[in-house]
């Protein structure tokens, strides 16, 4: 009985206090949600307690999202911590008046094209972060002297209960996310006038890597009010940048689910398969163990040649080569729980031993990476990661012979974006590529690879970034270096020739900076060593799946 009561509670939000028996009830209120025979009161430490016999058992009320098993907790008080951080900015700020509330709208449930057929919502990411609510139509206010929180759920018609399940009351959200008040949408211009707020703060910005505006929140009758669309972007920007320790906690989580994931997939390559079906490795792992329903991006899954093309995997080159013998393989594959990401790229030999050439490149990549996380920590202008990467690329380039000359004068040519086009790493967060690389006054590098960073920040506790350095032997930029003579002079093209069709190696992983240093929130085999033992280790242990018999074939 104590077992079933207690997971009832559990399972609707609450937490075991402690349990007890004979205490005396010191409760005042009648709490009406104990079940079945137990008398329930609320006590004046505002825990819930319930009593039967000679027992009583305390509950407080500490919502999280869960998914059972294994997948975390994720407190709905990492969102009140957000909200409060939000606020505490606001009130700094001296633009923003007395009286303002914050106004978000969340993000909508879309259709495939003309069809009716649904996409599978995922929340808005300045919604989630604010609120954690997963629910579509839904608007969040903010009161920012106040602190306190408004949600404004949609009034679902009585279809809704034949197609979609059970409609929630307003009190169901109250409980599952900690919110202090709970409205209906159709109601949400009368309740804000009951408010009489000064201003409504609402989100309009460009996103720096997309170059898009979020949508700014609108409802039926906003004009009747004094709307400032400028003042909140920057600032909730400016909050995501910095991870508490909660947000923390969740990163850890999704970094060590997706690690494992990733291990699967070097555990289950072989020859002959197709890159798909390792794509389907890391997401049924991600899925099933973790509760990932959503990855952060479309997986890139590229072998041999695929593994320079930097966003391989789309609709058009869908992960669908067959792993050769001699192939490098480049997985780039992160998982996302409750709207949080990760971004891990493993590079390994599809046949599990590298090559000599494979291993000098690889091992150049990996000085770098590690280069960079020895210098990674609080004041660090991120610009001169990507150029340490860089010139631990070309120093290690010229020993394989790729290369000939003086470093420094590569720098000034710029060959450092001649194998690493793309930028060092960016900040990780509800967005993969999360907001905040470019504020007013930090402005873009315009050179070769650095042009390409997603921020340009000096780097601060709580940031938390992937440091993903690579080299790819792409053919059109090595066409374009060796047809221009302040670049050419430095390539051994002869050695060049042998690199031709290798495709590239990247490492990528998640960091949070640290007071000291930095925390490595990835854990996968990275050493050649380490790769070769563990995939050799896993050979031979894993079944094959049956023969699918197409019905052509009956
Ligand atoms: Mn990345």
């Amino acid at each position: 009985m104590w077992g079933a009561v207690a997971e009832r509670c559990i399972n609707v939000g609450w937490t075991v206090v402690k349990g007890a028996t004979g205490e005396e009830q010191p409760g005042r209120a009648t709490w009406e949600g104990a079940p079945g025979d137990w008398a329930g009161c609320e006590t004046d430490r505002g825990e819930k307690a319930m009593a039967r016999n000679q027992t009583t058992m305390f509950f407080v009320h500490r919502p999280s999202y869960w998914l059972g098993n294994e997948t975390l907790r994720v407190p709905a008080a990492l969102f009140a911590l957000n909200r409060k951080r939000l606020c505490d900015r606001l009130k700094q700020n001296k633009d923003v008046p007395k009286g303002s509330i914050v106004l978000l709208q969340g993000g909508e449930e879309t259709q495939r094209y003309c069809t009716d057929t649904g996409i599978l919502f995922r929340q808005e990411s300045f919604f989630h972060w604010t609120f954690g609510v997963t629910e579509s139509g839904c608007y969040g206010a903010v009161d920012v002297d106040k602190g306190k929180s408004i949600l404004f759920i949609p009034k679902l018609p009585e279809s809704y209960a034949v197609w979609m399940g059970k409609i929630h009351p307003p009190e169901h959200f109250k409980e599952k996310y900690a919110i202090d008040e709970i409205y209906f949408t159709c109601d949400i211009s009368s309740v804000l006038k009951a408010k009489t707020p000064s201003v409504l703060l609402t989100l309009r910005g460009v996103n720096t890597d997309s170059g898009s505006v979020c949508k700014e929140a609108s409802f039926e009758g906003i004009s009747e009010y004094s709307v400032n669309n400028t003042l909140l972007h920057p600032e909730i920007v400016e909050c995501r940048v910095f991870k508490t320790d909660m947000e923390l906690e969740v990163l850890r989580y999704t970094n060590r689910i997706s690690s494992e994931a990733h291990k699967e997939v070097m555990k289950a390559a072989r020859i002959g398969m197709k890159e798909y079906e390792l794509e389907s490795v890391f997401l049924h792992y991600c899925y099933a163990r973790g509760g990932m329903r959503h990855t952060s991006y479309t997986c890139i899954c590229g072998s041999g040649e695929n593994s320079s093309v930097l966003h391989y995997g789309h609709a058009g080159a869908p992960n669908d080569k067959t792993l050769m013998d001699g192939n490098m393989c480049l997985f780039d594959m992160g998982g996302e729980y409750y709207c949080y990401s990760s971004d891990i790229t493993c590079s390994f030999p599809a046949n599990g031993k590298f090559t000599p050439d494979q291993r000098a490149v690889y091992e150049a990549v990996l000085k770098s990476s590690r280069a960079v996380m020895k210098a990674v920590k609080p004041g660090v202008a991120w610009p001169d990661m990507h150029r340490l990467a860089d010139r631990v690329h070309l120093e290690e380039l010229t020993k394989i012979g790729i290369l000939k000359g003086n470093v420094d004068d590569m720098i000034k040519a710029h060959m450092g974006a001649v194998f690493m086009p793309h930028g060092l790493g960016h900040f990780l967060g509800i967005d993969v590529h999360d907001v905040g690389g470019y504020p007013e006054g930090v402005d873009r590098v315009d050179l070769p690879g650095l042009k390409s960073l997603r921020t340009a920040r000096t780097l601060q506790e709580r940031m938390v970034l992937t440091i993903e350095p690579g080299i790819y032997f792409i053919d059109h930029v090595l066409d374009e270096a060796l047809a221009n003579p302040s670049q050419s002079c430095f390539i051994n093209n002869a050695v060049l020739q042998r690199f031709r069709g290798f495709g590239g190696v990247r490492i990528e992983d998640d960091i949070a900076v640290a007071a000291n240093g930095m925390e490595l929130l990835t854990c996968v085999p990275r050493t050649v060593e380490e790769i070769e033992s563990f995939m050799a280790e896993a050979k031979g242990t894993n079944k094959a799946f049956d023969k699918v018999v197409l019905s052509q074939q009956l």
